[in-house]
Parts: C-alpha cells; sequence; structure tokens
C-alpha cells in the first residue's frame, strides 16, 4: 500500500543564520576579550554549546524557558544600578546612545544579547542538525519558538536585574508608542522588582521632519503610567531627550 507521508514541515520564517555555531562563538570571544575584558573569564566554547542545546533536536514550537536555563547560569551578568536601557521600536538609536554613553546598557550590550542580536536559529526533532531552511514565524506558526522564547528569557532577567532608575527609548512616531505586545510591554515592565527599581523614565523620540504622533501626554503612554502605578513602580516621561536628540542629527 502506498501511504501518503505529510511533507517536510515548512516553516513561514526564515530559517537558521547560517554559520550560526561560529557566529556565536566569535562573538562570545569578540564581548569576552575586546568589548568587555573586566568580566572575566567566560568560557565561550561551553556557552556557545549550551546555546545550541537548548534547541537542537526539539520541536521548534514547543521551547521553553528551561531550555536556556543552563546557558542562563553560564552567563550571569547584572548590570550596575541605573544604567539598564530598554527600547521598543528604537533599536538603532538606543545602540546609538550606549555607544556614546558607554556607561549604560541595552540588552544587546550584554554578552548573551551581543551574541544573538540580529540571528535567527531554530532545529528539528528529527534531526540533530539546524534548520536553515525555515524556522516558525512567532506571528503565524507559533509564539512559543526557540527564538521568540530566547529573547523573552533574556528580556526577562535583564528587568529583573534592573536598579535604581532604569530608562527606556521609545518610538513616539509610531501609533503604538508603548505597545503592550510588545517585550517591553509583555516582559519587561512585568519583571521589574519594584523593590529596587525606584523609577521608570521613558524617552519618547521623534523622528526628524515626522508628523509627531504620540507623545508623553498620549493614552499610550499614560497606559504605561498607570501599569506602573499599579506595580508601584514611579513614572516619568521626558520628549526629545535632548542627548539623544542629538544623535538624529548625524
Ligand atoms: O532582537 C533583539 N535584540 C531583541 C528581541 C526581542 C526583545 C531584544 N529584545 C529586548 C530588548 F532588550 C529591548 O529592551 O526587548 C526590548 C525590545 O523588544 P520589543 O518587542 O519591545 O521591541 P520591538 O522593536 O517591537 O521588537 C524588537 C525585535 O524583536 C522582534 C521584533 O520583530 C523586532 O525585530 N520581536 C518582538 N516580539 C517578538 C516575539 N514574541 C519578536 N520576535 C519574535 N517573537
Amino acid at each position: 500500500i502506498l501511504m501518503w507521508r505529510p511533507p517536510l514541515k515548512q516553516w513561514k520564517g526564515e530559517g537558521t543564520t547560517a554559520h550560526l555555531y561560529e557566529i556565536l562563538l566569535g562573538r562570545c570571544y569578540t564581548y569576552t576579550q575586546i568589548v568587555r575584558p573586566e568580566l572575566g573569564h567566560k568560557d565561550c566554547q561551553k556557552i556557545v554549546k549550551a546555546f545550541t542545546k537548548a534547541f537542537l533536536s526539539k520541536d521548534p514550537c514547543s521551547s521553553t524557558e528551561q531550555d536556556y536555563q543552563p546557558l542562563m547560569e553560564l552567563t550571569d551578568e547584572p548590570v550596575p544600578c541605573n544604567k539598564t536601557l530598554f527600547w521598543s521600536k528604537s533599536s538603532e538609536l538606543a545602540h546609538d546612545y550606549t555607544r556614546v554613553r558607554q556607561d549604560m546598557f541595552t540588552l544587546e550590550d550584554t554578552l548573551l544579547g551581543y551574541m544573538a542580536d540580529g540571528l535567527k536559529w531554530c532545529g528539528d526533532p528529527g534531526s540533530s542538525e539546524m534548520n536553515y531552511h525555515s524556522c516558525p514565524d512567532w506571528r503565524e506558526d507559533c509564539s512559543n519558538n526557540s527564538f521568540s522564547v530566547f529573547w523573552n528569557t533574556v528580556s526577562k532577567r535583564f528587568a529583573e536585574d534592573a536598579c535604581g532608575v532604569v530608562h527606556v527609548v521609545l518610538n513616539g512616531s509610531i501609533r503604538n508608542t508603548f505597545d503592550e505586545r510588545s517585550t517591553f510591554g509583555r516582559v519587561e515592565v512585568f519583571n521589574l522588582h519594584p523593590e529596587k527599581v525606584n523609577r521608570l523614565q521613558a524617552w519618547v523620540m521623534h523622528d526628524i521632519g515626522s508628523v509627531h504622533s504620540d507623545s508623553c501626554s498620549s493614552s499610550s503612554i499614560n497606559n504605561l503610567k498607570q501599569i506602573l502605578k499599579r506595580r508601584s513602580i514611579t513614572f516619568s516621561c521626558q520628549n526629545n531627550y535632548r542627548p539623544i536628540r542629538l544623535l538624529q542629527c548625524v
């Protein structure tokens, strides 16, 4: 009897970044040896093995925080109080700012964020290889995919570790300046610890020449303010914070 076989699983998202393993390893050495040598020794071979072990040979749609726990334990790197910078829909500007303000840290200025930024990855339950052809798209295939779960997990820890005055760069040139479905709105805001976070300082930035769409007085920012109030965290907001504004001109 001829049996029908389902075709190989084809996801809607792009596949694993070519040479992922080597890129992760290279970035780990670059970060620990050149970017922040003061952190001391980190075993990059072990870190990258733990990274790939978290998702290889597994269903890329049933990834869990636990899968990434061994990796998290190898890469503990708390940021000093008052130096955490979150961002949402403002990746470039936030990173331009921490390039100038070397004492401030976005997630991508810490080891794991630095290693993974801009890359894609997933495995397959029937193989020990990475899937270079396609990976689940978080909107169209599944939200618990290995890639999204990684970012949720590291973003959660980044927020849990934050203390003092914490900062966020928000994009005032879009309608949902504060987006409750973003990682910042879903994960980071809810994992700040009120007993050690004194205040969240938001900087709402407008693209030069754009029609202002949202500012500190908009309803989406007010929503953020209310959420923080319920969590007993003080909120302050400033439109077009000057030091960041100047970076938009270069
Ligand atoms: O790629 C990163 N470096 C990254 C990804 C996700 C989250 C960084 N983060 C951390 C950073 F530390 C920021 O503080 O969360 C904050 C930014 O995330 P956001 O979701 O608030 O900001 P967006 O500009 O909306 O998204 C950033 C990138 O992540 C993707 C999105 O398409 C964009 O490329 N993204 C957002 N949510 C998901 C998700 N659930 C997602 N990709 C997959 N699954």
